[in-house]
């Protein structure tokens, strides 16, 4: 009997648990388009730039582009690349925009590519949603929430299950 109730306590929590992590996870639709959990990190007091980060998945027969957005609780809104160049990482704004080929997933991640959110008007902190937008040529403009992590998170498990989408 006690072992029982044991075993119960332990499917209620792992039942919670999952629960939990579907709340966190967050999606949006915009025509052909899926996007997938848009977060950021929470920033030191007095920082003046965040980073975005989400996945983009072109479930249609054609391209789509990334061309611009906004972020509520920043100046500018710009999409950067990593590169490495002569050994330091350093990165750049896509001037083009980012491309989201047909029926591909691209994947805004820490240490690739991501959306840099400029003069920040005041610090980010963990757990907030902040408002904002991400403008396709194709799709329109699609407002989005982003969710604010802890500082130094990697992104969760909600972020981390869309990576298997795009190990190529
Ligand atoms: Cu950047």
């Amino acid at each position: 009997m006690f072992c029982m109730s044991r075993r119960e306590l332990a499917l209620a929590f792992a039942v919670l648990a999952m629960t939990t992590s579907a709340v966190f996870a967050h999606g949006y639709e915009a025509g052909s388009l899926k996007i997938g959990h848009p977060w950021s990190r929470a920033t030191p007091a007095g920082a003046r730039v965040a980073a975005g980060y989400l996945t983009i998945t072109n479930t249609g027969t054609e391209p789509d582009r990334l061309v611009g957005g906004s972020f509520e609780r920043a100046g500018r809104f710009e999409v950067h690349e990593m590169k490495v160049t002569d050994g330091t990482m350093t990165m750049r704004e896509l001037a083009g925009g980012l491309t989201i080929p047909a029926g591909d997933t691209v994947t805004l991640a820490p240490g690739g590519l991501h959306i840099m959110f400029q003069e920040l008007k005041n610090r980010l902190s963990e757990n907030e949603r902040v408002k904002g937008t991400l403008v396709f040529e194709k799709a329109g403009t699609v407002e989005v929430e982003f969710a604010v992590a802890g500082m130094g998170s990697k992104g969760g498990k909600a972020a981390q299950s869309h990576d298997h989408h795009h190990s190529h």
